[in-house]
């Protein structure tokens, strides 16, 4: 084992503190171009330790999803965390780390927390973006006031701690020392796999896969790659060349890492058009989203929530019953349905996992979800992608129909809540804020007024008051609320890098001895309609159409 070294930390005076910085969805997002910058990254980390409880002494989670950027990023993460004090980091071969992986890290190893390189679903590479996350000691997002910290702390920021010392080698496992920190280098698939047979039954799966299932998983060249070929091909027997793009790239092969349908064309096509699969399934570039489809059969994500909450009881980890279920507010009510039969609670929090945090942390809730293809449980505080991957596999193996099957028969069960969400990419920002804030000025005076036939029963800017610890967090997104709860949604993405992305999200129940089987396009046609022009979003940004219908 190499010794430990004596090195002495140098601090690097900056010529002015960085403003730029706030940080977004529990982390800093930018381009790959910006974070390269002089003493940019730097910056932030350094803010980070400085803010983070327990540096000195504690022990930090350090990997990412492979991508253009992130083998320099956890270089300087090592040299500063040691210059601080932190007395190990374990960090992963050749870096690569997914969220729900590092999350599990944080929790198994006592962590003080964590940093994943990442801008998730975001394209990679030199001319893409980066992004570092910051996760807490539970494995969770960051909070919000532990952001607002770290961002406060960047803006008065003079200087940064570091040691100099030569790049360590992530190629394999091992044990480094920089200082007197322990570096500890592990193969990041391992604890994760062996969470996921702990919650899973392998030998169902496996099975049901042998008797000719077919799937397919597509990686789309980013992280889950590793984890999946050892998931599907190694342990359950599924052929070789399953996993798709499974070897992660620095630019993603130039594909946008983010599993939908048009980013996931290949795999769509696969599985819609030439229907070659019983199954398929994506996850996003760090491996917390996910998409499933069946042959011939896209899930919306909304559904899907509901359908792992419906069957939970089908999964060993899950068949003692749920605690509660949780969604976040533009997410359909498909869940609140099943939890409302189950009898047990259903919380509406706003957009982003970190608000899932408390609820998992006091047992309010088991699983929860976005209808951003986010589903996770309590097994980490991150969603994971191929969690409910795995998840539909075991509904399916004990089932034993096809996707389409199971979704016609959930809906002939609880009703079919039509959803949809259409997002406006790349927007000037300041058009993207006028249709914004010229739709909020006009929310008091919507309630009683007509839409698309019917009467508006309210029309807010949605509040949240986290149950735990009372905390309330305001203007999450502007919701049009209808007689029949049919809702229309806008909110501005908190995620994205250049421009505004407005997002449009649209929802209607039907009951389920209505019309089940409509395009939701079509069942949603008047409030896609009404809400264009009531908002005149064509009108003032010139967008024809949606840049992504999901
Ligand atoms: C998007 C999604 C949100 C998700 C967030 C982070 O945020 O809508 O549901 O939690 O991305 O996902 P926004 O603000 O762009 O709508 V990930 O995969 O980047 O961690
Ligand atoms: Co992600």
């Amino acid at each position: 084992m190499p010794e430990k070294s004596e090195s002495n930390p140098v601090t690097v005076h900056l010529s002015q503190p960085f403003t730029d910085q706030k940080p977004g969805t529990s982390g800093l997002r930018k381009s790959s171009k910006q974070f390269q910058e002089k003493n940019y990254l730097e910056s932030f980390i350094e803010a980070t330790l400085r803010t983070l409880q327990g540096v000195s002494g504690g022990t930090l989670i350090v990997g990412g999803d492979g991508r253009y950027g992130n083998l320099r990023a956890i270089d300087i993460i090592l040299r500063m965390a040691a210059a601080h004090g932190v007395s190990k980091v374990i960090t992963t071969t050749n870096g690569i780390l997914s969220t729900p992986a590092a999350s599990n890290l944080i929790r198994r190893n006592n962590a003080i927390g964590g940093i994943i390189l990442s801008a998730s679903h975001n394209p990679g590479g030199e001319n893409g973006d980066f992004g570092v996350k910051i996760n807490a000691d539970n494995g969770g997002p960051a909070s919000e006031s532990l952001t607002n910290s770290i961002y406060s702390c960047t803006k008065k920021l003079m200087n940064y701690k570091i040691i100099e010392n030569s790049t360590i080698s992530l190629d394999k496992s091992g044990t480094y020392y920089i200082g007197a920190m322990i570096i500890e280098i592990i193969d990041g698939v391992d604890d994760y796999i062996q969470l996921m047979q702990d919650i899973f039954d392998f030998d169902r799966i496996r099975d049901l896969i042998k008797d000719e299932f077919s799937i397919a998983f597509d990686a789309l060249n980013a992280v889950t790659g590793p984890y999946a070929k050892r998931l599907f091909e190694d342990l359950l027997g599924a052929p070789n060349g399953t996993v798709r793009n499974g070897i992660p790239k620095e630019d993603f092969g130039g594909c946008h890492p983010d599993p939908n349908l048009t980013y996931a064309p290949e795999l769509s096509n696969l599985l819609l058009k030439s229907k070659s699969f019983s199954f398929g399934a994506a996850c996003d570039g760090d491996g917390d989203r996910n998409m499933i489809l069946g042959k011939g059969c896209f899930v919306n994500p909304s559904d899907s929530l509901a359908i792992l909450a419906a069957n939970a009881s089908i999964v060993p980890a899950y068949s003692d019953g749920l605690f509660g279920v949780a969604r976040s507010m533009p997410t359909s009510a498909a869940v609140d349905v099943v939890a409302q039969k189950l009898g047990i609670d259903c919380f509406e929090t706003p957009t982003g996992w970190k608000y899932f945090g408390n609820l998992l942390d006091a047992k309010r809730i088991t699983i929860c979800g976005e209808e951003s293809f986010g589903t996770g449980s309590n097994h980490v505080r991150e969603k994971d992608g191929l969690w409910a991957v795995l998840f539909w596999l075991q509904i399916l193996a004990q089932k034993r129909c096809s996707v389409s099957d199971l979704m016609r028969q959930h809906w002939s069960e609880y009703g079919r809540h039509y959803y949809s969400r259409h997002d406006y990419e790349e927007i000037p920002t300041q058009i993207a804020n006028s249709v914004y804030r010229s739709m909020e000025d006009r929310l008091p005076k919507l309630s009683g007024e007509s839409f698309a036939g019917q009467q508006i029963r309210f029309a807010d800017n949605f509040s949240y008051k986290d149950p735990i610890d009372n905390s309330i967090t305001q203007s999450q997104g502007l919701r049009i609320v209808l007689e029949d709860n049919s809702r229309v949604i806008l909110r501005l993405s908190g995620t994205g890098t250049k421009g505004a992305t407005l997002r449009v999200y649209l929802e209607r129940f039907v009951h389920s001895n209505g019309k089940l089987n409509q395009d939701p396009q079509l069942a949603l046609e008047d409030l896609i309609n009404e809400i264009d022009s009531l908002a005149q979003i064509k009108l003032k940004t010139g967008f024809t159409k949606p840049t992504v219908i999901t």
